[in-house]
C-alpha cells in the first residue's frame, strides 16, 4: 500500500496546481487505473503514482513546460512535441515527479510521460496510465462506453480502441495529426498480430 502521508501530500499539491475539473479528472483517473491494476496484475501503487501526476503541468504556461520537459529529455522530444502543450504535458509532469517528488522509477515516468500519445512499445503499466486517463468515471464523451468494453476484454485492445478514437476525433475537428501517434497506433497492431489479436 502507497503511504497515506504520500498519497495525501500529492493530492494536496494537485489539488492546488489544477483546476476544480481537472483535479476530479485526475482523481478519477487514479481510481480506475488502481481497478486496471488489479484486473491486470499490475503494481497498484505505481499506478496510483503515475495516475496522480500524470497532468501535474497540464495547465502550466508552455514556456514552463518546455524547460522542464527539456531538463529531463532535451533534443530527444520530437519538435512537434515540445511545440504543443497537449503534446508535451505528459513528458514535464514526468520532469516534475522526479523533481518534486524524486521519483525515478523508468516505469512510473514512463507512464505519465507517454500518457498522451502513446509510445511505440508501452509497458503494461504505461498501458494503464494510458487507458485510464480516457475510460475514467468523469469521462462521457459518446464512445466512452466502447472503450470501457474493450478495456475490459485485454489491455491492448483497449488502448488500440484509443488510439483510433484520439485519431477520429483530430481528423474530425481538423486538427493536426502528431505522427508519432499514428505510428505507435500501428506498432500495437503488429504486436497484437504476433499474439494473434490480443
Ligand atoms: O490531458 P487530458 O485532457 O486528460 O488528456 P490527454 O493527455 O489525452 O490530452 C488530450 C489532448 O491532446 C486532446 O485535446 C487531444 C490532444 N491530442 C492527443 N493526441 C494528439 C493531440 N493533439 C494533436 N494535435 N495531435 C495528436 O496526435
Ligand atoms: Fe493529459
Ligand atoms: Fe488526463
Amino acid at each position: 500500500m502507497l503511504d497515506a502521508a504520500f498519497k495525501d501530500k500529492v493530492k494536496a499539491d494537485m489539488k492546488e496546481r489544477l483546476s476544480a475539473k481537472r483535479y476530479t479528472h485526475t482523481l478519477g483517473v487514479a481510481e480506475a487505473a488502481v481497478k486496471l491494476a488489479y484486473m491486470y496484475g499490475i503494481d497498484i501503487d505505481k499506478a496510483e503514482t503515475a495516475a496522480l501526476l500524470h497532468d501535474a503541468e497540464k495547465e502550466d504556461s508552455l514556456e514552463h513546460m518546455q524547460s522542464l520537459a527539456d531538463s529531463m529529455y532535451g533534443d530527444s522530444l520530437a519538435p512537434e512535441i515540445q511545440a504543443n502543450g497537449n503534446l508535451l504535458h505528459g513528458y514535464a509532469a514526468a520532469s516534475y515527479a522526479a523533481m518534486a517528488y524524486d521519483i525515478f522509477d523508468k516505469d512510473i515516468l514512463n507512464a505519465i510521460a507517454h500518457h498522451t500519445t502513446g509510445a511505440e512499445s508501452m509497458s503494461p503499466l504505461e498501458k494503464v496510465i494510458f487507458l485510464a486517463d480516457y475510460i475514467e468515471d468523469n469521462r462521457d464523451f459518446p464512445g466512452v462506453e466502447k472503450l470501457r468494453k474493450a478495456a475490459e476484454k485485454s489491455l491492448n485492445k483497449g488502448v488500440l480502441a484509443g488510439y483510433d478514437m484520439t485519431i477520429q476525433y483530430l481528423l474530425q475537428e481538423g486538427k493536426t495529426i502528431f505522427i508519432g501517434t499514428v505510428r505507435n497506433r500501428n506498432a500495437l497492431l503488429r504486436e497484437m498480430k504476433h499474439k494473434g489479436g490480443y
